[in-house]
């Protein structure tokens, strides 16, 4: 009696591991889950698995660890919504129309989203999408509206409006998890899109964060003392870390007697009120001897350019750190639930930014800090860890990437292409020139209209509207773009082939002068 009582619990036991082991394992043929980490202004400069030394983000590290990091990931216009509407759709702007942050983006288009709830995928996203209108394609929605806030921010829960206590990130991170842990339905594969705010301007950093960098002083790039010469729209920007960063907005020194009277001050006010008494108080002690010390020391010139500049990384860092935790929490929860190995995870950002390249912030232009954004992403099934892309993919490639692994429907109309086989290192054939357009001009920061072409050595780029300038850059020889060598006759067969190869660019993705003519137009 006591054997077979014996026996009987054995088999429970087996039992119990098999179906825990099922549980865990997916069968091959199970569609993978995708979860897609996507920042706001990340640089690339700013994630240690990059190599530039500025700080640490082992957590985003980790997936391109176990997993691949592409080198040259790029957007195709560098800017936060038109960017976010290339990623859903897999259509350049003046396709999908949603060219600027300025004209709103039509939701009843198709999507990718949409493709993959058609398809049995239960679809959330949550954080920043910075567009307007009930995202369509998600079963569930919590998004920030517009920018967003760093402090006690609103969120819009499937149309409703609520405000959040706490900061940003973690907020953005416990509800990405919570959505994954209670809300979704576990018999169906998901799609997440867990995007954070951070770190866009003003850069406010948690308050476990405020003094992280507080030991350390950034020195700025080479180029941070540009003086833009044969570069003509480049001179014309006002993104400039000396002369358009605000004392009291963007680098807080929001003084109590008032003699910092900025442009921005009120915003800074704003931002400073909505924090609660305790935030306030972390926030001050930290700033307040700062702002003493600034106003004693009275910089001028190249001393409080450099001041800025510091002040400027130590902040954007420090938001960083909180993003880079939001990873750590999401990786162990996918261990911890046995589904690290069926989920595809990407992290990335809606563009590069500038950290002092050509003495800047913000993005917008072609030039490599901002065209370029990070890319990481792990898929254990199908990607080798340690994986390294050289080749040229954009946030074009997404949509198809995303449905190609789904083994979704991929539309015709769809114009990016799915690098599922370049990652996994059974495809060696890949584009060799890759699209670029921008057109918030005139606007914020005044970076003029453009468009352009990239090979893997050589760029050409037209600034237009309100100027007709060309510019070809050799980035093996220029890696930083301070030498334009449009018309120097050593280029001349170059500069040849890159207008050939710009010509069969715009006919490719559908592009024309008639095009920007129109969308000119559309914002007179
Ligand atoms: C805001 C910022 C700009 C920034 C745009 C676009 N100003 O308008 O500095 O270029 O967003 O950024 S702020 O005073 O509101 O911070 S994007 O990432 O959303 O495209
Ligand atoms: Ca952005």
């Amino acid at each position: 009696m006591k054997a077979h009582f014996y026996f009987l619990k054995v088999i429970a036991f087996i039992a119990l591991v098999a179906t825990n082991c099922f549980a865990q394992e997916a069968p091959a043929t199970k569609k993978p889950n995708i979860v897609f980490i996507m920042s706001d202004d990340h640089a690339y400069q700013a994630i240690s698995a990059y190599g530039h030394g500025l700080n640490n983000t082992p957590n985003i590290d980790r997936i391109a660890k176990e997993g691949a990091i592409f080198k040259k990931g790029f957007v195709t216009n560098s800017i936060c919504a038109p960017s976010r509407a290339v990623m859903l759709t897999g259509k350049h702007s003046h396709i999908n129309g949603k060219i600027d942050n300025v004209h709103s983006f039509d939701w009843n288009q198709e999507n990718f989203a949409k493709t993959l709830q058609a398809n049995g995928y239960e679809t959330a996203m949550i954080g920043k999408i910075h567009m307007d209108g009930l995202p369509q394609g998600f079963d569930y929605s919590m998004v920030l509206p517009g920018q967003g806030q760093y402090y006690n921010p609103d969120f819009i829960e499937n149309g409703v409006t609520k405000r959040i206590e706490g900061y940003v990130t973690k907020i953005t991170t416990d509800l990405a998890i919570g959505w994954l842990d209670q809300q979704r339905n576990p018999d169906k594969p998901f799609l997440l899109l867990y995007h954070q705010k951070a770190p866009h301007r003003t850069w406010m950093p948690e308050e476990k964060y405020l003094r992280l960098f507080e030991d350390s002083t950034f020195a700025p790039p080479a180029n941070f003392f540009d003086d833009y010469v044969g570069r003509e729209a480049a001179a014309h920007q006002e993104m400039s870390i000396d002369k358009d960063m605000d004392l009291a907005y963007d680098l807080k020194m929001l003084d109590k007697d008032g003699d910092i009277q900025t442009k921005y001050r009120d915003s800074a006010e704003a931002m400073h009120k909505r924090m609660s008494p305790e935030q306030r108080k972390a926030w001050d002690a930290y700033y307040d001897p700062i702002i003493k010390k600034f106003k004693a020391d009275k910089l001028t010139g190249k001393e409080l350019a450099l001041w800025k500049f510091d002040r400027y990384m130590k902040d954007y860092l420090a938001t960083i750190q909180s993003v880079d935790d939001g990873v750590g929490e999401m990786l162990d929860y996918l261990d911890k639930n046995g589904l690290a190995d069926n989920t595809i995870v990407v992290y990335t950002s809606d563009q590069g930014f500038y950290l002092g390249e050509h003495g800047w912030f913000d993005k917008r232009f072609m030039y490599e800090e901002s065209f370029r954004t990070p890319l990481l992403m792990r898929y254990p099934k199908e990607i080798k860890a340690g994986t390294v892309v050289e080749e040229m993919v954009q946030n074009l490639d997404f949509a198809p990437t995303f449905l190609d692994y789904a083994g979704a429907p991929i539309s015709k109309e769809i114009q990016g292409e799915s690098f599922r086989k370049l990652v996994g290192g059974t495809e060696k054939k890949w584009r060799d020139a890759i699209y670029y357009t921008y057109y918030e001009y005139p606007g914020e920061h005044k970076v003029k209209r453009h468009h352009g072409v990239r090979t893997d050595r050589y760029k050409l780029i037209h600034f237009y509207y309100d100027i007709d300038q060309w510019e070809l850059y050799d980035l093996e020889k220029d890696p930083t773009e301070m030498n334009n060598v449009y018309g120097d006759s050593r280029y001349k067969k170059v500069q040849q082939q890159m207008h050939q190869k710009l010509k069969e660019a715009r006919k490719k993705y559908k592009d024309s002068d008639e095009k920007d003519q129109q969308y000119i137009n559309a914002g007179k």
